[in-house]
């Protein structure tokens, strides 16, 4: 990351300067590609908000802040229609749904790869933060999802609904992230656990996916 636009970041955000800390972004994202914006960039922006927070340097108030801009910047970055899917109307891209199980806030680091499996060709369903899992079942039986991704900090998040996560294993291919996916509980519910690092969990889908329907 550019030291000098960094800083300018740093001090934008600290004194709530939205205009400046829009343009310090622009600025770092600008004319790279998606997963180079998310890998580069927005994780190391967002651990380094992580630390501050922990360290007690950075307020609740600016963690929104933050959250809010990097929200709009990155949904904005990935508005024009993935080119794939342009060039072959008549190619079924694979669905995959994305989603937080009920209780869950943190959807940062999920949208972000949901943003880049669309980048690749994949047909997106985001349904974020705070969704309980009867309702992402029924939301994948009608889309037709290829398969769903669940991502959480806390194992409960996702232990709590081992019966009805085992079901939905049995229905769609189930993939779990986030601190909260840890072997135990990844056995317990019949899912795969996604890589940690956020780029090589989109490759790692994408080649599940070609797997299962074929090149698209
Ligand atoms: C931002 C943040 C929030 C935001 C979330 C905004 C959003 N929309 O995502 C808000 C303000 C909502 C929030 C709320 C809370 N938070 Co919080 N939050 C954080 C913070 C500062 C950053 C999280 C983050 O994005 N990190 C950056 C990413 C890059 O790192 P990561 O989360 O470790 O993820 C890595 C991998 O796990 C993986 N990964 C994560 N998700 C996914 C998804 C996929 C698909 C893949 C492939 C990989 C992947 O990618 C990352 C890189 O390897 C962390 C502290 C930290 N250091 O992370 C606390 C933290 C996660 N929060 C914590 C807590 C306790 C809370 C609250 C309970 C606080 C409160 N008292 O209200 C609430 C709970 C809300 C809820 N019900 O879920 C704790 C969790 C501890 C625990 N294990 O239970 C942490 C660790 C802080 C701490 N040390 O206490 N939080």
């Amino acid at each position: 990351m550019d030291t000098t636009t960094k800083e300018e970041l740093w001090a934008a955000v600290e004194a709530f300067d939205t205009d400046a800390a829009e343009l310090a972004i622009a600025k770092l994202l600008w004319d790279i590609p998606l997963s180079g914006a998310v890998a580069g960039v927005v994780l190391p922006f967002l651990a380094e908000v992580g630390d501050r927070w922990e360290a007690g340097t950075l307020s609740v108030a600016h963690e929104h802040f933050v959250s809010d801009m990097l929200r709009r910047k990155l949904t904005a970055l990935s508005s024009v229609p993935p080119q794939q899917v342009l060039d072959d109307a008549a190619a079924r891209p694979p669905v995959v749904l994305l989603a937080c199980p009920a209780g869950e806030r943190h959807d940062m680091v999920l949208l972000c790869v949901a943003l880049m499996l669309r980048e690749r060709g994949v047909r997106v369903l985001f349904l974020g933060a705070d969704t309980p899992i009867p309702a992402v079942a029924s939301a994948a039986r009608a889309a037709r999802a290829d398969a769903v991704v669940l991502a959480a900090v806390r194992p409960t998040a996702f232990t709590a609904r081992a019966t009805t996560l085992r079901r939905l294993a049995q229905d769609h291919a189930l993939y779990v992230a986030g601190r909260g996916a840890d072997e135990q509980t990844v056995a317990e519910i019949g899912a795969t656990a996604l890589p940690a690092d956020p780029v090589r969990a989109v490759v790692f889908l994408v080649g599940a996916l070609m797997e299962l329907s074929g090149s698209w």
